[in-house]
């Protein structure tokens, strides 16, 4: 019985894990978005493995693209939707600078664009 109940808790406190929500990962970079803008809009982070933190304070759900001069896309992130806070990992970014913007229908022609340098 006690057992059970010790369970469920740790279930419920586990609920909300993952890449999802919770605590900013260690080292990485937050992104904050809303409508219709990243902030920061302009980036500069090391090569190699990045971890951005997506903090979406706006009200409908946005994403981060990160393409570079050759209009090739590197990454996409998860959706993340309104209120909600997401990790995303890329891996072996090489140096330069990149293009960041918001995959949603007419985000980034509102503004929500940016630029990443990688060093
Ligand atoms: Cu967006």
């Amino acid at each position: 019985m006690k057992a059970a109940a010790f369970a469920l808790v740790v279930a419920l406190l586990c609920a909300c894990g993952g890449s999802s929500g919770g605590n900013q990962p260690a080292g990485s970079t937050q992104v904050t978005m809303t409508e219709f803008k990243f902030a920061p809009s302009t980036l500069t982070v090391p090569h190699g493995k990045v971890i951005f933190w997506l903090v979406n304070s706006g009200s409908v759900a946005h994403d981060l693209a990160i393409q570079d001069s050759s209009n090739n896309r590197l990454a996409t992130s998860d959706l993340v939707s309104a209120g909600d806070s997401k990790e995303f990992d890329v891996n072996d970014i090489p140096a330069g600078t990149y293009k960041i913007f918001c995959t949603q229908q007419g985000h980034e022609a509102s503004g929500m664009k940016g630029t990443l340098t990688v060093t």
